[in-house]
């Protein structure tokens, strides 16, 4: 298989435990096989004879190359928008008012279930779009707008068409226990044996890669979601949480005994929630976006998690309601400025981690063997990634070793 050279560039490996930070590789290159990486280090330690080999030579013109981002946490896929909704709240109206009215989230289930899968295709294309632009090689997509068999499958089949159509990963989360849809007049229990019916339909017809729920006294009980998660298990489905996001509800401990990818939001985690995900090896997903637009001040704890050892990535959390972002780089800057990360965990968290928080350990950091997936930058160091804002330094994206 012919092989290619990229040179004239400098390698943010992002391998854990390199020498430098970042895993800064000063004059590097990268040489890939098919979809593969094949070797990656300093230029003048390429072996000749695979220089040799190497029929199609890249000049990065000194770029920074970056692996290619993840974003592990996305509602991509919704009908309509909340701009009145925004609008509304601006004037003055609570976000319960707008709930009681038929706003919020019921009016995103509403409108999903209008559309067509050729119109929600379309929105989300063109969400998916502004996330390419800005290096993405993987991403998440969850279901939980649907809240019915019909419309959670109409939303993940779209899911699934974005990854063919695409030169993009992506991996669907089936969130069917995201809030309770209204034809359930309260009897969360009931809609939780309706979920409990939908999933092994929709993981027979390959729509599910992980099983996801909305844990908190607004949504389902850790009681209802651990009924969920059993039937995850007994599937073989990886699981994750919504957890505490507005509340502590204990939901990190919960889905930690379920071995969970990750937890996700973690604003009011407490002690023992750090440590059972540490335990379980969970990755914590912050997502500064929801945190920024709900305005909540209630900071997830960065200290303890990092106490504990657990794995931080960073999302977009892209969603109508609480986070309507399709910027990956803004959320590095968010993620530095408002929970205090630094900007090298915060590209680990886009990066290495966010792969782990997908349970995916072929891609994340550039090294021999795993996926060819990465990202030519116009800036001389990775801080600058976390740095700028509406700064727009993408050159040009590699997906499984051709460039998009
Ligand atoms: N947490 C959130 O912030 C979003 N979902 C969730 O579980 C809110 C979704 C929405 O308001 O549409
Ligand atoms: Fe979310």
């Amino acid at each position: 298989m012919p092989l290619t050279l990229w040179q004239h560039c400098t390698l943010a490996t992002m391998q854990p435990h390199a020498r430098q930070p970042y895993g800064l590789v000063p004059d590097g290159a990268l040489v890939v096989q098919g979809t593969n990486l094949q070797w990656v280090g300093p230029l003048a330690e390429l072996p000749e004879a695979l220089r040799a080999q190497c029929h199609t030579q890249h000049d990065a013109g000194g770029a920074l190359i970056t692996p290619g981002l993840i974003d592990c946490h996305t509602h991509l896929v919704y009908g309509g928008d909340r701009a009145a909704e925004f609008e509304q709240r601006l004037h003055g109206a609570g976000y319960e008012e707008i709930a009681r009215q038929g706003g919020g989230i019921a009016s995103t289930v509403r409108a999903t279930r209008q559309a067509s899968m050729q119109e929600l295709q379309a929105s989300a294309t063109r969400r998916l779009r502004q996330l390419l632009a800005e290096g993405v090689t993987t991403l998440e997509i969850k279901s939980g707008y649907g809240l019915a068999l019909e419309h959670e499958r109409k939303c993940l089949q779209v899911a699934r068409a974005l990854g063919t159509e695409h030169a993009v990963a992506v991996c669907t989360s089936f969130l069917g226990a995201h809030a309770l849809p209204p034809e359930f007049g309260g009897q969360s229990d009931a809609y939780m044996d309706e979920v409990l019916r939908m999933l092994p339909v929709l993981h027979a017809e390959g729509l599910v890669d992980a099983v996801d729920a909305f844990c908190e006294r607004i949504a389902f009980s850790p009681a209802q979601t651990a009924r969920l998660f059993e039937a995850a298990r007994a599937l073989g489905l990886p699981v994750k949480l919504h957890a505490e996001q507005l509340s502590d509800s204990a939901g990190a401990q919960l889905a930690a005994g379920f071995g969970a990818l990750s937890c996700d939001h973690l604003e009011w985690l407490s002690d023992e929630g750090a440590a059972a995900m540490a335990q379980a090896g969970s990755v914590a997903v912050l997502l500064p976006g929801a945190f920024y637009f709900l305005r909540e001040t209630k900071l997830p704890p960065i200290d303890l998690l990092r106490h504990h050892g657990v794995p931080l990535a960073v999302s977009t959390d892209c969603n109508p309601g609480t986070s309507p972002c399709t910027s990956l780089l803004l959320m590095l800057n968010m993620a530095c400025t408002l929970f205090r990360l630094t900007p090298e965990e915060a590209l680990a968290g886009v990066t290495r981690h966010a792969a782990r928080a997908l349970g995916l350990n072929d891609r994340g950091v550039l090294a021999p063997g795993l996926r060819a997936d990465f990202v030519l930058w116009d800036v001389s160091h990775p801080a600058q990634l976390a740095y700028a804002l509406g700064a727009k330094p993408h050159l040009q994206t590699v997906f499984e070793g051709q460039l998009r």
